[in-house]
């Protein structure tokens, strides 16, 4: 039986409601973070905290806990739950407010922490690999909204998602048809053995897995690059992944029909792939 932080409360998920009134709800306005445990550890808890702290302080948003109350909330939601793996969901709202946009008006932002388990994607991905498409629908534009900040408006991601169907995964390009990143997941590709992967200012969210894969790499002796990406060195590249706390490390094999390297999952990747996983089962803040 799950159980739900709000507010400093822990509610079964049938009792675990927000009001209708909640900003959040009503225009998006608020931020959340995705974060994985494995092993009975919080993978990268405090990058994680930061961020969304980071994203609360771009929105003009006073979370009302400190970031030690955040992190021992976390903890304790997944000790509740009895969890050594799994997935956490944090989310802070406005809160409740009018049915004006006016955040003023609202009096308390709500917070949600929602620790479950784990729906894995299918193994066939990681071993066989992932299909792209690029999305007509570009990432926005970071002069209007930055997709640096983790917010609760997720329509951009969800159209070019929605675009890209079936077909499979979305590549996401900014404005000037740089690659940003994909609908959910940061974008890496490897070239004569070189790591590349678009700037944040391309109009990226800081992936905290992202971040990780430099650093794996960077240890590994490998190359980093953070450049402006063309859809061209992504199609000439060798081989082609995606980073995200959900997915983790997850291979392409073809983008718009063309095949990316030898059209199947390449050795670095699974080099760097084993790397995390090794990093995931060993590091980590721990919940028990
Ligand atoms: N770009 C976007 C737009 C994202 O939403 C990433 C990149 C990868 O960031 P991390 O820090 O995870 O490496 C994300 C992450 C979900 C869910 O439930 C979404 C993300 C992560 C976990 C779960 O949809 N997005």
């Amino acid at each position: 039986m799950s159980k739900i932080y709000i507010d400093g409360v822990f509610y079964s998920k049938e009792d675990a409601k927000i009001s209708v009134f909640d900003h959040g709800l009503l225009y998006g306005d608020g931020i959340f973070e995705g974060i994985r445990f494995y092993n009975g550890r919080v993978f990268r808890l405090e990058e994680h905290i930061d961020r969304l702290y980071d994203s609360a302080r771009a929105i003009a948003l006073d979370i009302p806990l400190s970031k030690a109350e955040m992190t021992e909330a976390t903890l304790a939601s997944c000790r509740e739950n009895n969890l050594r793996d799994g997935y956490i969901r944090l989310v802070v709202t406005r809160g409740v407010g009018d049915l004006g946009l006016n955040p003023k008006n609202c009096i308390r932002p709500t917070t949600i922490i929602i620790a479950d388990g784990i729906k894995l994607y299918p193994e066939e991905l990681y071993t066989n690999g992932l299909k792209v498409v690029t999305c007509a629908t570009r990432r926005v534009a970071p002069a209007a909204f930055s997709p640096a900040v983790k917010s609760l408006n997720y329509l951009n991601n969800i159209l070019a998602k929605i675009e890209a169907g079936n077909a499979g995964e979305g590549l996401m390009l900014n404005e000037q048809g740089y690659v940003a990143e994909a609908t959910g997941d940061n974008v890496f590709l490897i070239k004569k053995g070189v790591l590349f992967t678009p700037p944040i200012s391309a109009g990226a969210l800081g992936g905290i897995t992202r971040n990780t894969v430099i650093e794996l790499a960077q240890e590994a002796g490998i190359e980093v690059k953070e450049v402006m990406l063309t859809r061209y060195d992504c199609y000439t590249a060798d081989e082609f992944f995606l980073t995200g706390t959900a997915a983790e490390i997850i291979p392409v094999v073809d983008l718009d029909g063309r095949p990316i390297g030898d059209g199947k999952p390449g050795p670095l990747t699974g080099k760097l792939s084993g790397h995390y996983r090794e990093l995931t089962q060993a590091s980590g803040a721990p919940i028990y």
